[in-house]
Order: C-alpha cells, then structure tokens, then sequence
C-alpha cells in the first residue's frame, strides 16, 4: 500500500472572488502531488459555525490574512500526517480534530483543517483513479437542480432588499445542461426589463453574481422574477426560493424583524411568508426566522408545508441538526463543509439528515474560488439540489461547468433531480 502513503502537505494563501485571502491546501502522495483544494468563506455566517482563523494583523489585508492557518498546516498537521494513509479520510480528520483541541477547530482554524481534509480526499480519489464524487459515493447518480439566485440583497450587496436571494429553481429542465439554458434565457429578459425600469446601473450584481437592483421589501423582487420567467416561457418549469438570512435583519433586543421600514414579530413574519407561498410557487426557504429560534421553526415548518432549510440554524452540525429534528425545526439541512471543518463531519451531517427524512441542499459560500469541489460532493450525495450562484462569473461557473463534465461522465446513470428534488429517489 505505499502509493497511498502520504508524503507531503503544503498550504499556501491564495485569495478568493472577493480579494480576501483564503488557505489553498496541496496533499502529495508518494512523492507527487495529488490532490489540491481551496477553502471557501462566507460573510453572512452564523454564529455557530467552525473557527475561520484570520490573522487579524491589520497591516495585512486589513487583519484577514490567513498565514497563520497556513502555517498551521505546514507545521503542525503536517508534520503529523506524514506517512499515512490517504484513503483512511475519517482517521485523518479525527486526528486533526484532536491535534486542534477545542470545540470549534479555533486553535489550528477550521480553515486550516478543511483545506487538508478535503485535499486528502482529493488526493485519494486520484490515487485511486476515479473521480471525486465516485470515489466518496460509488452509486452517485442524481444531478442536482440549480438554486439560481437571480436578485440579491441583505449582506452580498449594497442595496435596501433585507432578504438576500431570490431564487429561480428550474425544476422542468430535464438535464443540468437544460436548467443552465433556461437560467441564462432568463437571465437575458430580467436584465432588459431592469434596465427598462431602474436604469442600467441597476444590473450591477452582488457577490454570487444575481442583480443588486435597488428594489425594496419581498413583492418587488418576485413580481420582477415572474415577469422575466413568464417572458422567457419558462412559466410551467419554474419555482421558487428564497434564502432570507433573517438572523442578519433580526433585531435582538426588540425581538423583531425589521423588514422594507416595518417591524414583524414571529408571527407576523409567518404570515407574510405564508401570503407570499400563496401568491408564488415558492417551493423552499433558507433562515427564515433567526438562528436560534428553533420553536419558531418548528410553528413555521408546520404552517408553510414547504421546504425549510436551515442554513445558520444548523451550521452543518450534527448537535445542533439533532435539536432541531427533535423540535421538528426545518425539513432540510444547507450543507456546508467550513462551517464544521472536515468532510468526514460534514457528510456525518448530511447522513444523519437523511436518516431522519431531512433533505440535504449543498451550498456555495459567498466567498469561492475556482474549486468545483461541492459540485462533486451534491453528486456523491444524491442530494438533489445545489446553491452555487449565478453562472456570470468564474468561481460559481466552474460548478456549473463541473456539473456538466459530471452529468455527462454518468451518461444514462445520470438522474436529474428535477421536481424531485427535495426528496429525490
Ligand atoms: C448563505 C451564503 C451563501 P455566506 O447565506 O447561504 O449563499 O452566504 O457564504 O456569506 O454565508
Ligand atoms: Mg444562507
């Protein structure tokens, strides 16, 4: 078994889409480099997620360096996983979990782990011969439907909409490569009919690439979405969904949400959302009531009889998904590897979701670089569905364009998930 045995680890810092640097991670095995893999960031985190280790020197990138994650891995990690393994992924994250010590990866940095766990398995799948997502899941099959988040607000721009993505799913595709046809179709027609009414500064974007169009509240934005969709045809293969990231509009101390100049408590916000899925095929929601209200979800939940994705609600962590599979909070888990630090917690989550009938969303992070890496990952887990922005730009294309290398690799084994893709077969 020497050819599996790890024989190097390097980390570098590179940066991201949005300039800010990020740990680039490179496992060699048997004396060659094997796999690579770069570390995603967000910026409207939850606060319960892993450690992102920042260097917090503010003469470097005004304090976001990571050189100290990336040291980290060429010291400490490295020096440890030199001569193992590269297949026994879940000894290798253990060990790095317990080399860090602390509950939330804060020693080394949850950065610093990620980006050598999944290296390794990157590393693996390559020493074994198979692509990635096979490698993980040799039965992967389903190909995801696109979240496609044509409207942005909240955190990811500069614009007054609270709610950060409005979301157009084009469940009647039949194949990744038509879902991509359709949202670039549509796409066209919502950009012409911004410019008619805003002015062509107004088709500027956000962070993942949909327009930051100076609309307001919750109806403006879907009735603009449903004009484009309407224009371009696609009316009977489209729905909707919405990320709202309410934890970031949610005003603590007055317990209410402050939405387009208007305070809602819980209740009221219930009941806008339910008015909205009655006008609206709005199909799934991401973080609609703040992070820590799990009673709030679980009325919720019951109330709208959609999809409830909980994304800082249960930050990819089995703990805080068992609490709310218990209260009944939510019916789907976002999942995200840096919010928990390792692949091997990560796909724990997903199947600890699954087992008890929670849907499972794979997301981007606002922040990403060229690595494709979740597109893999949404395959190997059958999921059914993945957020990975709008294909304008290069770090959310090279998911798209990885899922058309994927669909087209698994030839007739290939499902897209389609209408199914809460719960797909
Ligand atoms: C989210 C994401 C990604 P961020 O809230 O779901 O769309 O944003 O990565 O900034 O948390
Ligand atoms: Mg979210």
């Amino acid at each position: 078994m020497s050819n599996f045995r790890i024989s190097e680890i390097k980390a570098r810092q590179i940066i991201d889409c949005r300039g800010w640097p990020t740990v680039q991670a490179d496992v060699w095995v048997d004396g060659r480099l094997m796999g690579r893999a770069d570390v995603p960031a967000g910026r409207s985190t939850g606060s319960h997620e892993a450690h992102d280790l920042r260097d917090g020197d503010e003469r470097w990138y005004r304090g976001l360096g990571v050189e100290k994650a990336v040291t980290n891995v060429n010291n400490d990690i490295a020096s440890v996983l030199r001569g193992w393994d590269v297949t026994e992924q879940r000894k290798i994250d253990m060990e790095m979990n317990e080399l860090d010590g602390t509950p939330n990866k804060s020693r080394l940095g949850a950065n610093a782990i990620l980006g050598v766990s999944l290296a390794v398995a990157r590393a693996a799948a390559n020493a074994c011969g198979v692509s990635l997502y096979r490698y993980i899941n040799p039965t992967s099959h389903v190909i995801p439907v696109p979240l496609m988040n044509f409207l942005n607000g909240g955190k990811l721009t500069a614009n007054d909409l609270e709610i950060q993505e409005f979301i157009i799913m084009p469940v009647g595709a039949t194949s990744y490569k038509e879902s991509l046809q359709m949202t670039t179709e549509i796409n066209e027609v919502l950009r012409d009919l911004v410019i008619e009414r805003y002015g062509i500064l107004a088709t500027n974007t956000g962070d993942e690439g949909g327009f930051a169009t100076p609309m307001r509240g919750i109806h403006e934005p879907f009735e603009f979405l449903s004009r484009a969709v309407e224009k371009a045809g696609y009316t009977d293969d489209i729905v909707y969904a919405m990320d709202c990231a309410s934890t970031h509009w949610y005003d603590k101390e007055k317990k209410i949400y402050e939405l387009d100049g208007k305070a809602y408590d819980r209740d009221a916000l219930i009941g806008l959302y339910k008015e909205m899925t009655e006008k609206y095929p709005i199909v799934s929601m991401e973080d609609p009531l703040e992070e820590d209200d799990f009673e709030g979800y679980a009325l919720l939940t019951k109330e709208l009889g959609i999809q409830i994705v909980g994304d800082d609600l249960f930050v990819t962590n089995v703990e805080r998904l068992r609490q709310g599979i218990q209260k009944g909070a939510a019916n789907a888990m976002l999942f995200k590897v840096n919010q928990i630090g390792t692949l091997s917690e990560a796909l724990d989550a997903a199947e600890f979701a699954y087992r008890h009938n929670y849907g499972v969303q794979v997301s981007e992070r606002s922040g990403e670089t060229e690595d494709p890496l979740i597109s893999d990952l949404v395959v190997a887990l059958n999921s059914g569905q993945i957020k990975t922005g709008m294909p304008v730009r290069g770090e959310r294309t090279s998911k798209h364009n990885r899922l058309l290398q994927i669909e087209e690799e698994l030839g007739t084994a290939a499902t897209y998930a389609g209408r199914n893709f809460a719960k797909p077969a």
